[in-house]
C-alpha cells in the first residue's frame, strides 16, 4: 500500500458562510449544532439512543444501544422496527397521507405522481406478490431495475416481509448479474422488460435471461414490470408479468416487525481487486442514520422538492433517492433517464418544471455540464432551487465554483458529502446552516461520528494520511456477505487497533487543514509518487480542469525508471477545442506553474471519454494498464462503457 499525499499543493483558501437568508430558517442552526455535538461527544450512545427513540417508530425497543465486539457492531439490540413501516405507514397517520411522496418523470416525458397514502398501497400489493411467489422473511431479492417507480416499490416491498435485496444496476452486464445473484443465492429476481436511457431502450430481461442461463441455481421466479413494451420472452413457471399478478393480490400487508439487526439489504462494490464485496447493512441502525443524515445534511423541510440524481442501484439511490427522504416523509424527485445528445439541458428543464428546491448529484455530472457551457442552465429557470450536493469523488475547486455561481446563482449553500457504500450515510458533511464551506473540502464530520486523519501506526497525521473512523456508528456496515475474514482484513486490520482502539479503514488518503477540515485526495491507490514526491491524483487533476480549454482529466501514474512513476495525463477538451501539440505544451506548462515542476505531466493524451464506473467513478486502474502498455487486468464489470477501453486503445 502507497502512502497518501503528504504535502497538498492543492491551494483553495476561499470560505463561504451560509448564505443569511438560508440560514435563518435552517433546521440546524450554530446554537443547535453545538449542542448536539456537545450531547454526541458527552455520552455518544445516549446521542444515538435519544435521536432512534424520537425519530423512530419501533414495535419494541432495544435492550441494549450498541454491543460492540469488534469488529462487530449490534446496534438497539433486541428491539424491532420496519423500514418500510417508517417510509409509509407512519405518515399516513401524522398529517402526510395525501402529501406527494413520489415525482417520477420518464425519458419520453411521461410523469407519474404518487401520494404517501398510494405509495403505501402500491408498496403492499407487491409485497404481497412477492409472498405469492413464495419469498419469505430471510430470503434474498435480485433488483434489476430502470430507474422507475417500481424500483423504489420493489425495494421497499423486500423490506416490509423481511427478504433482503440486492439492487444491481440496470447497467451491469449479465455476467455482474449472475455474479452478485449467485453470491446473494438470490430466491427471485425482480426485473422490468427494459428501461429508457439516453435515447434509447436498456434491454434488462434479455440480461436476467443471460444470467440466469449461465445457472443461477437459487433463482425460482422472475417478476417483470412493463416498461417499454418491447417484446421479451417469457419462461413458463419461472417469469411472473406484473401487472398480471397484481390484479390478484390483496392490497393489505402489514408491515413485518423486525430485529433491528435483521439483514435489510446487501449492496456489490468492487473492490481494488478480485470479486466485489457484499456490503451487508442491518434495519435499525441503517434506518436511523440515513434518516438523520438525509434530515440534518440536506436541511429537509415539509415544503421541498428533493431530487438526488443517482441511480437506485447504488448506495446513494438506497440511502438518498429511498429510505432516508421517505423516512423522512419527504417529495421525492425520480427521473428515469440522463443527460444526453437530444437533451443536454434536460436536468434544467426538470429541475424548473417540477420546482425542485434540493439538488443533490456527482461531480462528474457537474463537469459534463460545465464543459457544455452556462448558456444552457441560464436558459432555464433554476430559482426553485436552494441547496445542493455533491457526492462520488472529490470535486475539484472549478467545478464547486461553477455549480455555485451557475447553478446555486450564489444563493445555495454546497454540501460537499463524503462516504461510502459501506458506511450507509453521509459521514463527513457541512451542515447547511451552519458550517462555512471551502470548495472542494467535505469540511467536518457528522455529529456522532468520530472521524480522523492517520498515519499506519494510527497516529494522528493530518498533514496527510488516511482517513479513519474511531467509534462505531448505526449506520456502519455489518459484514461483507458470507466473508467475515475479508471485512475484517479489508475495513479493521489495516490499521492494526491500538490500546483497545480500532479504526475503521476508509480506503481514502485525506489530510485536515487548520480548521480541522477534512480534504478527501481520492483512493490511496490513486497516489502518483514522482522522484519521491507525493501526488494525489486529485490535485493534479483540478490543475488541469483549471484551464479553460479542459473539461475533464483523469491522471495515472506510469512506472518510469528515473522518477519511480511518470504522470500521463487523460484530457478531455471543452466543447470547441482542438487538441494540438501547442495545446499540449501549454497545458503542461499550466500543470507546471498550478503545481510546480515536479507535477510536470510527461504524457497529455487526448480523449473524448474517459472508462467510469456507472456512478460516475474514473477506473484509473484501467487508465494505469493503458498507461503502461500494458494489457487491461482485473475487474472490468463495473464499467459503464466498455466502448470507451477500445477507443482509448485505439487513440495510443
Ligand atoms: C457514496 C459513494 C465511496 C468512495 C469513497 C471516496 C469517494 C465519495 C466523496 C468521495 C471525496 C466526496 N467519495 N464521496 N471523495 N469527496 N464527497 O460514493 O459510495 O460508491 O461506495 O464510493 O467514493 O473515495 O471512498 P461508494
Amino acid at each position: 500500500m502507497s502512502q497518501p499525499t503528504l504535502e497538498s499543493i492543492l491551494q483553495e483558501n476561499r470560505l463561504f458562510p451560509p448564505p443569511p437568508a438560508f440560514a435563518q430558517q435552517a433546521r440546524i442552526t450554530p446554537e443547535r449544532y453545538e449542542q448536539l455535538c456537545r450531547e454526541a461527544e458527552r455520552d455518544p450512545l445516549g446521542f444515538w439512543e435519544r435521536l432512534a427513540r424520537e425519530e423512530l417508530h419501533w414495535f419494541k425497543p432495544w435492550q441494549q444501544v450498541l454491543q460492540w465486539d469488534p469488529p462487530q457492531a449490534q446496534w438497539f439490540v433486541g428491539g424491532q422496527l420496519n423500514l418500510s413501516y417508517n417510509c409509509l405507514d407512519r405518515h399516513l397517520e401524522n398529517g402526510r397521507r395525501h402529501k406527494t411522496a413520489l415525482i417520477w418523470e420518464g425519458e419520453p416525458g411521461d410523469i407519474r405522481t404518487l401520494t404517501y397514502e398510494q405509495l403505501h398501497q402500491e408498496v403492499c400489493r407487491f409485497a404481497n406478490g412477492l409472498k405469492a411467489l413464495g419469498i419469505q422473511t430471510g430470503d434474498r431479492v435480485g433488483i434489476y431495475m430502470p430507474m422507475i417507480p417500481e424500483a423504489a416499490m420493489a425495494m421497499l416491498a423486500c423490506a416490509r416481509i423481511g427478504a433482503a435485496h440486492t439492487v444491481v444496476f440496470g447497467g451491469f452486464s449479465a455476467e455482474a448479474l449472475k455474479d452478485r445473484l449467485r453470491d446473494a443465492e438470490a430466491k427471485a429476481v425482480i426485473t422490468a422488460d427494459g428501461g429508457w436511457r439516453k435515447d434509447a431502450i436498456v434491454p434488462l430481461k434479455p440480461q436476467v435471461d443471460l444470467a440466469l442461463a449461465e445457472g443461477v441455481p437459487s433463482v425460482e421466479k422472475v417478476l417483470v414490470v412493463q416498461r417499454t413494451g418491447q417484446a421479451v420472452e417469457m419462461t413458463p413457471g419461472r417469469d411472473i408479468w406484473w401487472h398480471e399478478l397484481a390484479p390478484t393480490v390483496s392490497e393489505d400487508c402489514p408491515a413485518q416487525p423486525m430485529d433491528a439487526e435483521a439483514m435489510l439489504f446487501i449492496l456489490y462494490t468492487s473492490g481494488t481487486t478480485g470479486k466485489p464485496k457484499g456490503v451487508v447493512h442491518t434495519t435499525g441502525g441503517y434506518n436511523l442514520y440515513a434518516h438523520i443524515t438525509c434530515q440534518w445534511i440536506f436541511d429537509l423541510q415539509e415544503e421541498d422538492i428533493y431530487w438526488c440524481t443517482a441511480d437506485v442501484g447504488w448506495i446513494t439511490g438506497h440511502s438518498y433517492i429511498v429510505y432516508g427522504p421517505l423516512s423522512n416523509g419527504a417529495t421525492v424527485f425520480m427521473y428515469e433517464g440522463a443527460p444526453r445528445p437530444s437533451k443536454p439541458d434536460c436536468f434544467w428543464e426538470l429541475i424548473a418544471r417540477h420546482r425542485i428546491s434540493i439538488f443533490y448529484t456527482a461531480p462528474t455530472a457537474i463537469r459534463a455540464f460545465m464543459k457544455s457551457g452556462d448558456a444552457l442552465p441560464r436558459q432555464h429557470d433554476l430559482s426553485s432551487l436552494r441547496l445542493l450536493g455533491t457526492v462520488g469523488e472529490p470535486i475539484n475547486p472549478e467545478a464547486w465554483i461553477w455549480y455555485h455561481t451557475v447553478i446555486g446563482n450564489e444563493r445555495c449553500p454546497i454540501v460537499d458529502t463524503w462516504w461510502q457504500t459501506e458506511t450507509g450515510g453521509i459521514m463527513i458533511s457541512p451542515l447547511p446552516g451552519v458550517t462555512a464551506t471551502k470548495p472542494g473540502s467535505a469540511t467536518r464530520p457528522f455529529p456522532g461520528i468520530q472521524a480522523d486523519v492517520v498515519d499506519l501506526e494510527g497516529d494522528p497525521a493530518p498533514a496527510g494520511g488516511y482517513l479513519v473512523i474511531r467509534q462505531p456508528w448505526p449506520g456502519m456496515m455489518r459484514t461483507v456477505y458470507k466473508d467475515p475474514q475479508r471485512f475484517r482484513a479489508s475495513y479493521w486490520e489495516k490499521i492494526p487497533p491500538k490500546d483497545g482502539q480500532y479504526f475503521y479503514f476508509a480506503g481514502d488518503g485525506a489530510h485536515r487543514d487548520e480548521d480541522g477540515y477534512f480534504w478527501v485526495m481520492g483512493r490511496v491507490d490513486d497516489v502518483i509518487s514522482v522522484a519521491g514526491h507525493r501526488l494525489g491524483t486529485m490535485e493534479l487533476e483540478s490543475a488541469l480542469v483549471s484551464h479553460p480549454a479542459v473539461a475533464e482529466a483523469a491522471v495515472v501514474g506510469r512506472p518510469d525508471e528515473l522518477k519511480g512513476e511518470a504522470i500521463v495525463a487523460f484530457v478531455i477538451l471543452s466543447d470547441g477545442q482542438e487538441g494540438s501539440e501547442s495545446l499540449r505544451q501549454e497545458l503542461m506548462q499550466h500543470v507546471v506553474t498550478e503545481i510546480g515542476a515536479i507535477a510536470r505531466p510527461s504524457e497529455i493524451r487526448f480523449t473524448d471519454a474517459l472508462p467510469k464506473t456507472r456512478s460516475g467513478k474514473i477506473m484509473r486502474r484501467l487508465l494505469r494498464n493503458l498507461a503502461a502498455g500494458s494489457g487491461i487486468s482485473g475487474d472490468t464489470s463495473t464499467l459503464e462503457d466498455r466502448g470507451v477501453l477500445e477507443r482509448l486503445r485505439q487513440e495510443v
